[in-house]
């Protein structure tokens, strides 16, 4: 599909190294959009995957490269290559940026400010604070960052000619394309953003200086990626009312002096066969017997929900929810259960960990309230256990996702694949899987405790039939519109504006 070289950055890579007592460790990394991206990487001639050196040993690995890439064979057992290899391999390039330039970058704007903006997520009475510390930040973290990951990207580009297709991932990274496109004018550049993108007002909590280089560094790209249309209109609409633009909104098209900036939607989504072998395992099937034993018996009902602890998912009040549907339905306590796998997330900022103390409360506050023969109805675990997620998406009677935003949820889609009892999607309007998943999913409203509740009751007490119907449904809606396919469609539009389909 692809004659062109292919440079991909994200700020956390394929692999990792580490060290033990037996020396150098790699290690590969875990999720969705590393495994897709990995595939691909393996499967074409000339690709180069530039990503940060998160640990120590990436940072020894990066001087031993001298600035430039290594081979890593991918697997059986993942290794730095120095001749021929014997499986499938990927070429890494670890930039390494000076370590308080990168927290400025990291932890003071993308996590939380940008985060923050992009999920709507502060209260606008007491914050944000922009100082002089978050500009000196934004200077000298932000865009110094970027721009040294920007120059690692022109660096492989130049490498190969000086043309190659060019893939940048999420929200760290808005100021690099505009850099690139000056340094290799002849790159295809197409920026995938993961999480929303609010509407024009949402941006000017921001000064206008900064949100302006942000628009003007994303519209480097010939083409900026999201999971939805809505987002790819605000896209657009920011283009216009913030940087005074010519647009097209019933395309999605930016004019930006001689060239056209495209908006796109492509929705992630989760790998089904790769979901249908982990539900396999003896594992999974282990941990499904003892959720069963725990949660299943008689008629009782499972209500489950897996996040991070990130307040943008809205777990403290999806628990008001159900403390509120057990205060109205008192002949459901006892027999509805809510188990919630919540895995701890940035608890360096301090939002985050005033957040799990929170939920802890509600969550101690309901299950005292309604303790009935000694059994609690929500069993709260801070667990890093992905089986353990897939065994629970499987037996669910309802999967509660009630984001406040959310870029996708793959969650969501997830239980879709996975769940073998006609569970039922609980599902906000705001994560971007409503858009696709919403006709076939009990609708939640983020903010309204009483309708999530009542949701919630219709969810638990819905025909059989029906929830089969519905979770049927949504599964061949994901089934058919999978994580390849998230990919594959990007590198067509850009194979096509790069003029070579
Ligand atoms: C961002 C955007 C967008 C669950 N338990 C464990 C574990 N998981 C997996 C889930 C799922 C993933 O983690 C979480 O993905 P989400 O999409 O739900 O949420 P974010 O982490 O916020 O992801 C989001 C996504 O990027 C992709 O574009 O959909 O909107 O916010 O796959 O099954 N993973 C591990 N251990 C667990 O215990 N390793």
């Amino acid at each position: 599909m692809l004659d062109l070289p292919l440079v991909l950055l994200s700020n956390r890579g394929p692999v990792s190294f580490d060290r033990d007592a037996s020396g150098r460790t790699v290690t590969r990394g875990a999720g969705g959009l590393v495994s897709a991206l990995s595939g691909l990487a393996e499967h074409l001639d000339d690709a180069v995957w530039v990503c940060g050196a998160a640990t120590t040993e990436d940072t020894v690995v990066a001087g031993e490269a001298l600035g430039g890439s290594i081979v890593v064979q991918t697997s059986p057992s993942p290794h730095v290559v120095e001749g021929d290899a014997d499986g499938p391999t990927i070429r890494v390039h670890l930039v390494v940026t000076d370590p308080a330039a990168y927290a400025d970058f990291y932890s003071v704007w993308s996590n939380p400010i940008l985060w923050f903006v992009q999920h709507g997520l502060y209260g606008r009475a007491l914050s944000p604070n922009i100082t002089q510390a978050e500009h000196d930040a934004f200077e000298h973290g932000y865009a110094a960052v970027n721009r040294a990951y920007a120059d690692a990207v022109a660096d492989e580009v130049r490498a190969r000619g000086g043309k190659a297709l060019v893939l940048l991932q999420d929200y760290h990274f808005y100021l690099v394309a505009e850099r690139v496109r000056e340094l290799c004018p002849d790159v295809v550049l197409t920026h995938f953003v993961h999480i929303p993108w609010p509407s024009p007002d949402e941006w000017r909590v921001l000064p206008a200086g900064i949100r302006e280089r942000l628009l003007r560094g994303l519209l480097g790209s010939d083409v900026v990626g999201f999971h939805t249309r809505r987002y790819a209109r605000h896209f657009v609409l920011c283009a216009q009312e913030l940087l005074g633009l010519d647009v097209d909104l019933d395309n999605l098209l930016v004019t930006v002096g001689d060239r056209t900036v495209r908006a796109r939607y492509y929705p992630i989504s989760v790998d089904p066969a790769a979901l249908d072998a982990i539900l396999g395992t003896e594992e999974v099937a282990a941990h499904v017997a003892m959720l069963r034993y725990a949660f299943l018996d008689g008629d009782r009902q499972l209500i489950l929900r897996v996040d991070r602890t990130d307040p943008s998912k809205n777990v403290v009040r999806g628990f008001l929810a159900f403390g509120t549907l057990l205060d109205q339905h008192p002949e459901l306590v006892g027999k509805v259960s809510f188990l919630a796998l919540l895995q701890p997330s940035r608890t360096d900022v301090p939002e985050y960990a005033d957040y799990i103390a929170l939920i802890g409360a509600v969550v101690a506050e309901i299950n005292a309230r309604h303790t009935k023969d000694g059994q609690q109805p929500i069993d709260l675990r801070m667990a890093e256990d992905f089986p353990l997620a897939v065994a629970a998406y499987s037996i669910c009677d309802v999967i509660m996702v009630n984001a406040i935003a959310d870029g996708m949820n793959l969650v969501t889609k997830e239980v879709a694949v996975v769940n073998r009892r006609g569970g039922v999607l609980a599902l906000s309007e705001n994560a971007g899987a409503h858009e696709e998943l919403g006709e076939y999913s009990v609708t939640l409203h983020p903010f309204d405790v009483q309708q999530m509740a009542d949701a919630l009751y219709e969810a638990l007490t819905m025909p059989v039939e029906e929830r089969h119907r519905r979770l049927a449904a949504a599964a061949d809606q994901v089934r058919t519109h999978d994580v390849g396919r998230w990919l594959s469609e990007q590198l067509d539009d850009l194979a096509r504006l790069a003029g070579y389909s």
